[in-house]
C-alpha cells in the first residue's frame, strides 16, 4: 500500500483558492498519471502550471509544487496542490489521488511523521499547533520562537546538568576501586540537585508566563444575585452583551466574551448569581456558575459594595485554594465611606480602571520580556519540568538517608529520561499519537 497522504490544507469552504497536500514515498509519481506536467523528474522545489485530468477529464487547472524529500516539512516527497477554491473541484482532486493509492491524513500527521523523519522535535511540532491556535499577535509570537527552535535550546543545558551528576553517581557504582575520580557523596548531590532545581522554578515560572500568554486566562465572574455581575461584563466589553435588570436572578445561562489587556486574552465568563433557588432553570444556572468556577483559572468575587461581604462571599473566599480570587466592591457611586486596601469599581458608571489593572498584575509576568522570552509552556512541558523536580528531589532525600548510591541512581535516570521526552526523544508512539491527535488535518 502507498504511504502517501493527502488533506485539504485550508478550511473546506468556498474561497478564491484552496490548499490540497500530499506527502510520502511515490506521490510524484502518483501525480504524473493525473497532472499534465511530468514532476517525477523534480530535483529540488518546483512550481508548475497545469491541469489535473482523472478519466479523461479535465478537473482544474491548479499551481503545483512540488518538493523533494528529504528537504521538506515531512523529509519525505510532497507535492500542494493550489486549486481554485470550489469544494467541488477539491473534492474531485482528492477522489483522483484516493483513487491512486492515497490515504486520508490523520490529524498531525505531516507533523508528526516531520518528528519521526527527524524534521524536528517534539517541542518544535508542538508549536506547529499552537501558530495555528493563535488569537494574539502575542500567543502567536511566544509560539513562534518555539517553532524556530529557541524553546528546544533550553533543554540542552538541564539535560546536561542532570547527565553531569548521573555520570558521576554511575561511575562511582562501576569503579568504585578508583581514587582519581570525584568521590560522590550526600554533599555533592545535594548542591547539584539544588541547582537545578533553581534552574527548573525559573523554567517554570517563564513556561507559566508563557501559557497564561499563550493560552489567556479563564476568568469566572462570580456572586449574588443582583450584584452587577453582568453590568461588570458589559463594562469590561464596553458592549451590551448581557442583559441587565435590578431584578436578582436576571442571568441564567454563561454569556461569555473576550478582552485584551496588554496582550493577554481574557475569557470571561459571566454567570448566575449563586444562592438558595426553588426555581428549576436558575437552578440550572447557579449549577453551571458553580462548574464554571472550578474550570477557571481567575475569579472575580462580585460584592455589593453598598451592602459589603456577606456570608456567603465568605464561603467563596475560604472555598478557592488555586484559583486567582479578586474580591470587588461594586457600586461604589452609592458608597460615601471607603476602607483603606479595597478594591472599588462602578459597572454602572464604566468606573473599573483599578479592576484591569489588578486582572493584570495578579498573573505576576515578571515585565514586557515575557513576551519575548522563549519558554516551555505546554501542559505536557510543564508537567514534565514538574515531574523533573520531584524525581530529582527524591534523589536528594535519599543521599541524605544515607540510601544506597544505585538507588539514587534510579531516580537520577529518571530525571534524566524525562529530560528528554521534552525534546520527544525515546517517546512511544501512544504518547505522540495523543499529542498529534490535538492538531488539525492538513497540519
Ligand atoms: N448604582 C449602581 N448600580 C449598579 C452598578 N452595577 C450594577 N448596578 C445595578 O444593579 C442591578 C443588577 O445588575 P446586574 O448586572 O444585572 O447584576 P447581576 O449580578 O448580573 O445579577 P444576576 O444576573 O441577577 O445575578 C441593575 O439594576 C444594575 O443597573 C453600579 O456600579 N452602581
Ligand atoms: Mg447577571
Amino acid at each position: 500500500m502507498s504511504n502517501v497522504i493527502i488533506a485539504l490544507a485550508t478550511p473546506p469552504l468556498k474561497s478564491a483558492l484552496a490548499m490540497i497536500r500530499l506527502s510520502g514515498e511515490g506521490v510524484f509519481e502518483m501525480t504524473d498519471t493525473l497532472f499534465s506536467k511530468k514532476v517525477s523528474e523534480t530535483k529540488q522545489r518546483t512550481i508548475y502550471f497545469g491541469t489535473i485530468r482523472d478519466e479523461g477529464e479535465d478537473i482544474d487547472q491548479v499551481c503545483l509544487y512540488a518538493y523533494k524529500g528529504p528537504n521538506t516539512m515531512t523529509g519525505e516527497d510532497v507535492v500542494e496542490i493550489s486549486c481554485h477554491g470550489s469544494m467541488v473541484i477539491v473534492n474531485q482532486i482528492v477522489e483522483a489521488y484516493l483513487k491512486r493509492g492515497a490515504t486520508y491524513a490523520t490529524r498531525g500527521e505531516f507533523s508528526s511523521r516531520a518528528f519521526f523523519n527527524g524534521k524536528m522535535d517534539l517541542i518544535e511540532a508542538e508549536s506547529v499547533n499552537d501558530m495555528i491556535n493563535a488569537r494574539t499577535k502575542e500567543a502567536k509570537n511566544v509560539s513562534l520562537m518555539s517553532l524556530e527552535g529557541k524553546t528546544s535550546k533550553l533543554v540542552a543545558p538541564l539535560k546536561k546538568k542532570i547527565a553531569d551528576l548521573l555520570s558521576l553517581v554511575e561511575v562511582n557504582i562501576d569503579y568504585p576501586e578508583y581514587t582519581d575520580i570525584e568521590e560522590v557523596n550526600k554533599e555533592t548531590i545535594s548542591c547539584a540537585v539544588d541547582e537545578i532545581h533553581k534552574m527548573l522554578a525559573t523554567l517554570i515560572k517563564s513556561g507559566r508566563e508563557g501559557k497564561i500568554i499563550k493560552d489567556g486566562v479563564k476568568v469566572a465572574i462570580v456572586g449574588e444575585p443582583n450584584v452587577g455581575k453582568s453590568s461588570l461584563l458589559n463594562a469590561l466589553l464596553k458592549e451590551e452583551k448581557a442583559i441587565v435588570s435590578p431584578i436578582p436572578g436576571t442571568t441564567r445561562d454563561v454569556v461569555e466574551g473576550d478582552i485584551n489587556l496588554r496582550g493577554v486574552e481574557f475569557h470571561l465568563l459571566d454567570t448566575a448569581g449563586i444562592h438558595e433557588s426553588t426555581d428549576f432553570i436558575e437552578s440550572q444556572g447557579i449549577e453551571r456558575s458553580e462548574k464554571m468556577m472550578a474550570q477557571a483559572d481567575m475569579i472575580i468575587l462580585v460584592v455589593d459594595g453598598s451592602k459589603g461581604l456577606s456570608e456567603f462571599d465568605q464561603k467563596i473566599i475560604s472555598s478557592v485554594e488555586n484559583q486567582i480570587l479578586i474580591t470587588v466592591y461594586n457600586k461604589a457611586d452609592l458608597i460615601t465611606e471607603k476602607n483603606e486596601g479595597v478594591l472599588y469599581i462602578s459597572a454602572l458608571k464604566q468606573n473599573i480602571q483599578p479592576l484591569l489593572e489588578r486582572m493584570f498584575d495578579s498573573l505576576g509576568i515578571s515585565g514586557e520580556e515575557s513576551f519575548a522570552t522563549p519558554s516551555l509552556n505546554s501542559a505536557r512541558q510543564l508537567g514534565l519540568l514538574k515531574r523533573i523536580d520531584e524525581v530529582l528531589l527524591k534523589a536528594k532525600k535519599d543521599a541524605n538517608n544515607d540510601l544506597p548510591i544505585d538507588l539514587i541512581s534510579v531516580n537520577l535516570q529518571a530525571a534524566y529520561n524525562l529530560a528528554r521526552e521534552l525534546l520527544g526523544e525515546g517517546v512511544t508512539m501512544d504518547l505522540t499519537d495523543e499529542i498529534f491527535s490535538r492538531f488539525c488535518v492538513g497540519k
